[in-house]
């Protein structure tokens, strides 16, 4: 199967964000729904994002790369741990750190982690500009006044978190967390953080103003209320986003594209909402939204994305899919499982789930796909490098 490459990195330019967080926060919702198409699959099953995948966005004299990573998660396999590595490397570089919370629930360790992951690479960057957008998201959820105190809590996590680092209570004084030096592996992470990051309250208090200036405030950060799934709030990020770094060429970007400056808020749903695009017409089309991702990658991931929508449990993480023929508009793909009870549950009562699952793909490929979907059970597979590098992750 093709694998898909990155895109080269940093150029002059464009703007690169990079999304981190626990899994199942809602990063690819997120992404999907700036981008308007379906550049990562979702569901409620967390540590669906296997990979990073990029987005461009394209605002005029501005374009905006998003970077949707796998969650951040204390690893149980080889695959895992890969996982967590792709998320941990997309940060590299960044011009915009955004992580992502989900706002519904109260913070976690985990929260923590994610925030010290990317307070750390913003105080490794001073002397770049690299700016902090914290999303709360799933508001959608909660009520106004939980969403304020969501807010809060994020703000007093990304401050205490900021004079951790600055008193170099994390260990590691703020230039020794350069980038590339691999100083946040999970463990690590996971271990600083429980050591130095103060808890969060559960119904935090709303931060009082500092006499002397926090050491938060030499950095560009910002925090943005949104339901990914509605779209709220996401016009106001990506304006945010339109003026954040150095460059004055930035500023006038966004003044250019009327897209995100529309006139009335339904309007801004609207066209941050349009169309995932629910079938594509050709493949052409397929293959130019797509410049940094294989189709075969992409395909075999809708076909995941269906099997995850139909299995309950345990069997989302034994599942992978990889492309075993490809002469389009005929294309075999295998579903690879880890063990034959997980085979017979794929398959379903006489073949009908799988009958399902590839109705279901080939609702969002061009007319006249025709999918020949087998289920594999190769043992280990998440603990095989080979094999996982193999599918793309
Ligand atoms: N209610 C609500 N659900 C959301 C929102 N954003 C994401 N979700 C759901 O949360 C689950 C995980 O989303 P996903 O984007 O896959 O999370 P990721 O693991 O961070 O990439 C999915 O079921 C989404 O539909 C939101 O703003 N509101
Ligand atoms: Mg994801």
């Amino acid at each position: 199967m093709k694998i898909p490459p990155e895109p080269g990195r940093h150029s002059s330019g464009f703007l690169l964000v990079t999304l981190i967080g626990r899994p199942n926060a809602g990063k690819s919702t997120l992404v999907n729904a700036i981008a308007g198409w379906k550049v990562s699959i979702t569901s409620s099953r967390p540590s669906t994002t296997r990979r990073s995948h990029y987005a461009r966005k394209d605002l005029g004299e501005l374009e905006i790369i998003f970077v949707d990573t796998p969650g951040m998660h204390q690893p149980k396999s080889e695959l895992g741990k890969k996982m967590v590595r792709h998320a941990e490397e997309a940060l590299d570089g960044a011009d915009v750190i955004m992580p992502v919370f989900d706002a519904s629930r109260p913070a976690t360790q985990g929260d923590r982690i994610v925030m010290a992951s990317a307070m750390k690479e913003l105080a490794a960057s001073r002397g770049r500009s690299c700016a902090l957008r914290i999303v709360a998201n799933k508001i959608d959820k909660i009520s106004k006044v939980s969403t304020v105190q969501a807010l809060a809590s994020y703000y007093n996590l990304a401050k205490d978190t900021a004079e951790s680092i600055a008193k170099g209570l994390d260990g590691h004084a703020p230039q020794d967390t350069a980038k590339g030096t691999a100083s946040h592996a999970p463990q690590d992470t996971a271990k600083a953080a429980a050591d130095v990051v103060p808890s969060v309250p559960s119904v935090p208090s709303v931060p009082s103003v500092p006499s002397v200036p926090s050491v938060i405030s030499q950095y560009d950060i910002e925090i943005f209320p949104v339901s990914a799934l509605k779209g709220t709030g996401v016009t106001e990020l990506m304006e945010s986003l339109a003026y954040s770094g150095s460059s004055p060429t930035l500023q006038p970007a966004i003044e250019q594209t009327s897209a995100y400056r529309p006139t009335s808020r339904s309007a801004t749903r609207s066209d941050v909402m349009h169309s995932l695009p629910p079938v594509f017409q050709e493949w052409d089309t397929l293959q130019s939204l797509l410049p940094d991702i294989s189709q075969e990658y992409y395909v075999a991931e809708l076909v995941r994305e269906q099997v995850l929508r139909r299995v309950a449990d345990e069997l989302p993480y034994s599942v992978a899919c990889r492309i075993a023929e490809w002469r389009p508009p005929y294309i075999a793909c295998d579903i690879v499982v880890e063990r034959k009870s997980q085979k017979a549950i794929i398959l379903g009562k006489g073949g009908t789930r799988l009958r399902d699952i590839g109705i279901g793909a080939r609702s969002s490929l061009p007319a006249g796909t025709y999918l020949d979907l087998a289920v594999k059970v190769v043992p280990h597979w998440q603990d095989t490098p080979e094999m996982f590098e193999q599918m793309g992750y």
